[in-house]
């Protein structure tokens, strides 16, 4: 808990209205929209909301407040991902999303539990990738299986399965290319992976996590889109949230996807990985509503015309630990 931990206690209303009526769910549904859910997925939790309160008969703000977050804990609950050994978790992503920095902290994180763990430098498209994940290799001291720019990335795979399989490793993680010479040759790549990984190690558990970048906002949504027509996608890896305070667009994210969140990262180093904790998560963003409501408020009433950022704040609170 950082030193604003008390300061974001005290801050008992995500709302600065304290009468259940219009006003108060229109200044909800523009802060969920600025909380980067999306206009859909922000009207069907108002529509929960309403019904919940109503069915419920709630007649005060701090006891409505408690249903939403029920429903924002509720909207990312997912049974978890089970990590079975040995498992093979292949990476998938468009390019610059953090696929290869979230690889070398997933190999920390599993190296923390005493676990086995090796690298595939699936993504051959480019020389400086495998130059990327093999500094990470020497660096956190695991094995890395790589072949030359260019080199067919199945056959890399290929080969660390039977790496993988020689050292009786417990996990592998294989790196893919985020962009090749066109959409279809990246997605047929991708099936390709998965077949020879399955095909050559049918007893490990397989494991598909597509990487997103919270920051970009909307916009990962398309690229989920895309890659759900081609991989199966067992759960996400949700970066860069220290460069944005939102979150919200998890939302539309988890709801297209129909599958948890696995990992956050927040930052460029080995650490800055979690197991996502939805609790966690949630009440992160609701300090972003409450603060972003209060702030526009005062902003309103001071008649400012543009809002100073407020981003600065939320990114302390998360080097903070809040
Ligand atoms: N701030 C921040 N930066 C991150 C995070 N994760 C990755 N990055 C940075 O994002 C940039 C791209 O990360 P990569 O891991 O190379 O991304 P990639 O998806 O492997 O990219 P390609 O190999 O080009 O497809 C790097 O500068 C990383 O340090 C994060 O959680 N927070
Ligand atoms: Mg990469």
């Amino acid at each position: 808990m950082g030193i604003f931990g008390n300061f974001f206690k005290k801050i008992k209303y995500v709302f600065t209205k304290n009468e259940l009526n219009d006003d108060f769910y229109d200044e909800l549904e523009q802060t969920l929209i600025s909380s980067d859910m999306g206009v859909t997925t922000s009207e069907e939790i108002i529509e929960e909301f309403k019904d919940t309160v109503k069915k419920r008969m709630i007649k005060d703000v701090e006891n409505a407040q408690k249903v939403l977050r029920e429903i924002l804990i509720e909207k990312l609950h997912f049974e978890e991902v089970k990590f079975e050994y040995p498992m093979i978790i292949t990476v998938v992503g468009v390019n610059g999303v953090g696929k290869t920095t979230s690889i070398a902290k997933m190999a920390n994180y599993f190296g923390k539990q005493k676990k086995n763990v090796m690298l595939v430098a699936g993504d051959t498209f480019r020389a400086a990738a495998t130059e990327q994940l093999d500094e990470w290799a020497n660096r956190l001291k695991i094995k890395i299986v790589k072949q030359g720019e260019g080199a067919d990335s199945a056959s890399v795979v290929f080969d660390g399965i039977t790496s993988m399989k020689a050292k009786k490793a417990d996990v592998l993680i294989v790196d893919t290319a985020g962009r090749l010479h066109t959409k279809v040759n990246l997605m047929k790549e991708l099936e390709k992976i998965n077949n020879v990984a399955k095909r050559e190690y049918p007893e490990a558990k397989h494991i598909n996590l597509i990487v997103l970048d919270a920051s970009i906002g909307q916009n990962s949504l398309a690229q989920v889109q895309a890659f759900k027509k081609s991989v199966n996608i067992d759960g996400i890896i949700l970066t860069k949230l220290d460069g944005t305070a939102k979150g919200g667009v998890a939302y539309p994210i988890v709801n297209e996807l129909q599958v948890p969140i696995v990992f956050t990262g927040f930052g460029e180093t080995i650490n800055d990985l979690s197991k996502f904790n939805v609790q966690e998560f949630v009440d992160k963003i609701l300090m972003y509503l409450s603060i972003s409501n209060i702030y526009m408020d005062k902003c309103y009433k001071f008649n400012y015309e543009e809002p100073l950022s407020i981003e600065w704040f939320f990114l302390l609170s998360y080097k903070l630990g809040y």
